[in-house]
């Protein structure tokens, strides 16, 4: 509506402008002054015109009242970078602050067991060769702390999976010499797969600590390049562990079907500790139970 006033005040000034510059040809230069000075006021005032109408349609618009969430989703600090799209591994830097990462750290510390796989007969978990690092899983109720449930808030504004599907978030420790082996975060046994809320789709890892050597999240099929992990350089594509960088991989492709190439592994840690917390997402509302299903990853 706006716009339509404004093109016809436009149109208006063109007639005017015409008539001025016949009259000018014919009279003298000081007519010349005031057409220059009209089409400068023409041009300019009608943007800003222009500009003041969007300004204050987008005052009135709801979505822009967001008040507190900015704050919780870390609007304005968070950076996305696209790192892959097949696999799909996208980087959100600075997605945790400072204090979300030491808060979950010193949670983490006390509670930390040898991390497990999934055994592919039995759907247990199983201590594994391949998966060196110490890990824990937060509880029910540590879910409702305000820090964890701002965390698990922004998780699922930027990953699209709404907060239901989401497995309990690990806190992993990787000390030196520690690495996770390639392996997929999707399950090939039925046992998990037709439990608790289906096939995992898509797993959040958040860097807890900063000044590690090595330790790189490793995407073999990644790319057409080389990358370093633990010191060597190899084909594909890897994620350096920053503190407070996120990294989200997607363990199912856009028509539905797993993604082989979302095959991944932790890079053995040089010199330094590893920190990190992962959210694991189904592709329908996590069913908790007593069971130990939570404290397992790797297909065996
Ligand atoms: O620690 C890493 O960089 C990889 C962890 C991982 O592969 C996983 O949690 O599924």
């Amino acid at each position: 509506m706006e716009t339509k006033i404004h093109k016809i005040s436009n149109s208006g000034y063109f007639q005017i402008l015409m008539l001025l510059l016949k009259t000018a040809m014919a009279k003298g230069s000081w007519l010349l002054h005031l057409i220059t000075f009209l089409t400068i006021s023409m041009l300019f005032g009608g943007s800003l015109v222009q500009l003041t109408l969007l300004n204050r349609i987008d005052v009135n618009v709801p979505h822009m009242k967001i008040d507190g969430e900015e704050a919780i989703l870390r609007q304005g600090s968070i950076k996305t970078e696209v790192v892959s799209w097949s696999p799909r591994v996208f980087v959100f830097h600075n997605f945790l602050s400072e204090e979300e990462c030491d808060y979950l750290r010193t949670i983490a510390g006390p509670r930390l067991v040898n991390s497990s796989v999934v055994n592919i007969k039995t759907g247990k978990p199983m201590l594994s060769p391949h998966r060196t690092s110490t890990g824990m899983f937060f509880r029910k109720k540590e879910w409702e702390h305000p820090i964890v449930e701002r965390i698990e808030t922004r998780i699922a504004a930027f990953s699209h999976v709404p907060k239901e599907n989401g497995e309990p978030m690990q806190v992993l420790r990787y000390k030196e010499k520690q690495y996770y082996r390639e392996h997929f975060d999707y399950f090939s046994n039925h046992l998990n797969l037709e439990k608790r809320g289906g096939q995992r789709i898509a797993t959040m890892l958040m860097y807890l600590s900063d000044n590690v050597e090595g330790g790189e999240t490793y995407f073999p099929a990644a790319g057409n390049g080389k990358c370093s992990c633990a010191g060597m350089t190899v084909d594909g594509v890897s994620v350096k562990p920053i503190k407070g960088d996120a990294v989200l991989f997607w363990s199912m492709t856009l028509n539905g079907s797993v993604d082989r190439t979302s095959f991944h592994a932790g890079c053995e840690v040089l010199s330094g500790e590893k920190w990190s917390a992962t959210k694991w997402m189904r592709q329908n509302t996590f069913v908790s139970s007593n069971s130990s299903i939570n404290h397992q990853n790797r297909n065996e």
